[in-house]
C-alpha cells in the first residue's frame, strides 16, 4: 500500500464569498491532486467552510438570519461555485457536520483527560478578524496588524491549552526536520513565534454567556470551543478520526495555506496534534497574497475579484493559468486584469494555440489530416523527456508556477523547431516527404505530451488539444503517458477552433 496524497485547504470563512485568494488556494490543491492521480496515486482532496465563531455570528446577525440557516446558504455558494470552477474534491466539510463536531470533541477530551488543559482567570485584547486574543508583542500601534482594528479588552475565565510546554520539542523537530514547513522563510517565522516569548498559551473556550455558536467543550456545558481549536481539527475529521483506519490517509497529509494563517497552522496544530498523541502532518506549505493596486484585499475595498466575473470574462481556464503561472510560491504577487490578459494572449494564444493550430492545420494539408509515421525519437523528444521530469519535480514542491515555466519551454522548442524546419518548404519538394513525415510527427507528439502535462492545470484545454489529436490512447500513469513514441501514426487529426482567441487590447 503506497501513501495516499491526501491535500488540504483552509476551511473558508463563509462571511464573505469566493475570491481570488480562495479560488487560488483551492486551484493549487485542486491541479496537485490531479496531477498526483495521473501519476497513479491515490489521492484525497479535502476543502469546506469554518462556520462559528463570533465573526459569523456578526455576519448572520447583519443579513437578519439565524446563523445555521446563514452558513447553509454561503456554504452552498462555496461549495457550487467550486464545482461551477471544476475543482474535483473528495470532500467538502463544514465544522458544523455532525461527524467533525464528533471528531472535535473526541479530541479535545483526550487532551483534557491527558492533563493539558487549564481552567484560569484572563485579561486579555480580543481581535474579532482574527478570532484571538493578541499579545503586547503582535499589537502595532495599538492596533491589530492584520485587521488594523483596536482590539476589545476582555476578561473572563476560560480553558487554556497548556501550549507552550510543547514548543520546545516542536522546535526541534522542526529544526531537525526542515520539509516540514515550506518554504523556508516561513518555517523561520514559526521557529521565532516560539523562541520569541511571543505566544502564551491557548485560550480554547468562549463562555456560553458571551457566545452560544460553537462546539460545546465536552468537559463543560458553560462552555464552547474556540473557534480555531474546532476548525483546525477538520484534517483528521476528514480522514474519519477518531474510528479505526483513519491513519493510512493522514499518513500522506499536506496542508495548504495562505501566510496569514501561519501561527495556527504552524503552531498551534502541531503542538495540538502533539497534545493528543497523533502523528504530525507529512508538508505546510504556505503560500503569500494576492493584493489589487498594492492593497490588501478586503470586503469593505470591493477589491475581493470575483472568479464568476473572471470565468464569464475570460473563461476559467485563462485565469487558472494567470493565478498558477504568475505567482511565484510564497510571495506576495500584485493582480491586475491586465496582467491576465497579457498571459492569455501571449502564452495560451499565441505560443499554445498557434502552435496546435499551425501544426494540425499542416497535417490535414500535407496528410489529409492522418498523423505520419514517426523516426526516431529527435531533439523535441529530448526536451519533452527533460521538461516531463522538471514538471514533476516542480509539481511535488507545490510550485505551479515553475512547473508551468518548465511545461511552456517544450512549448516554445516546439514552435522554434517548427520555425526552423519550415515544413511548408519541405513539402515543396517531394524527396523530402520523409522529412516532413519526421518533423511533423515530433511535433504533434511534443503537443500530446504538452496536453498530458498540461491536464491537471488545464483539464478543458489540454481535452480540446488531445480531441484536435485524435484522442490518442491514454496510459494508466503519467510516466507512460509522456513517454515519447505515444501518439499512433495513422490518427485521424481535426482543425478545431482557436484554443483561445487573442483579446483584443485596444
Ligand atoms: O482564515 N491571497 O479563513 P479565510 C491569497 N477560516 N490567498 C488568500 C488571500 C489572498 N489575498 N486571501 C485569502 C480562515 N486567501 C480560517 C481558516 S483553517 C482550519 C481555518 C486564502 O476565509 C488563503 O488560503 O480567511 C488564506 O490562508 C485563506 O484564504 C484564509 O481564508
Amino acid at each position: 500500500m503506497t501513501t495516499p496524497f491526501y491535500v488540504t485547504t483552509p476551511l473558508y470563512y463563509p462571511n464573505a464569498q469566493p475570491h481570488i485568494g480562495s479560488t487560488y488556494t483551492t486551484a493549487i490543491a485542486d491541479t496537485l491532486t490531479r496531477y498526483h492521480r495521473a501519476a497513479g496515486e491515490e489521492v484525497f482532496f479535502v476543502t469546506g467552510t469554518d462556520e462559528h465563531g463570533e465573526k459569523m455570528l456578526e455576519a448572520a446577525r447583519e443579513a437578519g438570519l439565524e446563523p445555521k440557516a446563514f452558513v447553509d446558504g454561503m456554504a452552498e455558494r462555496f461549495s457550487s461555485t467550486w464545482k461551477q470552477l471544476g475543482f474535483e474534491y473528495d470532500r467538502f466539510i463544514r465544522t458544523t457536520d455532525a461527524d467533525h463536531v464528533r471528531a472535535v470533541q473526541h479530541l479535545w477530551q483526550t487532551i483534557y483527560d491527558r492533563g493539558d488543559v487549564e481552567f484560569r482567570e484572563y485579561t486579555g485584547r480580543y481581535c474579532v478578524g482574527c478570532e484571538a486574543y493578541l499579545t503586547d508583542r503582535e499589537l502595532v500601534d495599538g492596533q491589530c496588524a492584520q485587521h488594523l482594528t483596536e482590539p476589545e479588552e476582555r476578561s473572563e475565565s476560560n480553558y487554556f491549552f497548556k501550549m507552550t510546554s510543547y514548543f520546545d520539542d516542536w522546535v526541534e523537530h522542526l529544526e531537525s526536520h526542515p520539509e516540514l514547513v515550506t518554504p523556508t522563510r516561513y518555517r523561520n517565522e514559526a521557529l521565532a513565534l516560539m523562541k520569541g516569548g511571543v505566544l502564551g498559551d491557548l485560550c480554547i473556550t468562549r463562555p456560553v454567556e458571551r457566545l452560544t455558536w460553537g462546539i460545546p467543550a465536552p468537559w463543560d456545558d458553560d462552555y464552547v470551543l474556540y473557534v480555531w481549536t474546532d476548525a483546525l481539527v477538520n484534517y483528521v475529521t476528514a480522514t474519519g478520526y477518531p474510528e479505526a483506519g483513519w491513519e493510512e490517509r493522514w499518513s500522506g497529509v499536506h496542508h495548504l495555506i495562505g501566510k496569514d494563517i501561519l501561527k495556527p497552522h504552524a503552531v498551534f496544530w502541531p503542538t495540538i496534534l502533539r497534545a493528543a498523541g497523533l502523528p504530525l502532518f507529512q508538508g505546510l506549505h504556505v503560500h503569500g497574497h494576492w493584493n489589487v493596486e498594492n492593497q490588501k484585499i478586503s470586503k469593505s475595498l470591493g477589491n475581493l475579484v470575483d472568479p464568476h466575473v473572471m470565468d464569464e470574462k475570460y473563461g476559467f481556464e485563462g485565469f487558472r493559468y494567470y493565478l498558477l503561472r504568475d505567482m511565484s510560491f510564497g510571495t506576495d504577487t500584485g493582480f491586475s486584469e491586465s496582467g491576465v490578459v497579457r498571459r492569455i494572449n501571449d502564452d495560451l494564444a499565441n505560443d499554445l494555440g498557434n502552435l496546435l493550430n499551425r501544426s494540425v492545420s499542416m497535417t490535414g494539408r500535407y496528410f489529409d489530416g492522418v498523423v505520419p509515421e514517426a523516426s526516431e525519437p529527435g531533439e523535441l523528444a529530448e526536451v519533452a523527456t527533460r521538461v516531463a521530469a522538471d514538471v514533476d519535480r516542480h509539481v511535488r514542491e507545490f510550485s505551479t508556477q515553475r512547473a508551468l515555466t518548465a511545461l511552456w519551454e517544450l512549448v516554445s522548442a516546439g514552435n522554434k523547431y517548427v520555425d526552423a524546419q519550415a515544413p511548408w518548404k519541405l513539402a515543396k519538394e517531394p524527396e523530402q516527404r520523409r522529412e516532413l513525415e519526421r518533423v511533423l510527427y515530433d511535433v504533434l507528439e511534443s503537443l500530446r505530451i504538452t496536453a498530458v502535462l498540461l491536464a491537471p492545470f488545464l483539464p478543458g484545454t489540454a481535452a480540446r488539444i488531445l480531441g484536435s489529436l485524435g484522442d490518442p490512447p491514454t496510459a494508466a500513469t503519467l510516466a507512460e503517458a509522456t513517454r515519447w513514441g505515444g501518439l499512433p501514426a495513422g490518427t485521424s487529426t481535426q482543425v478545431i477552433p482557436a484554443l483561445f482567441p487573442r483579446i483584443d487590447t485596444d
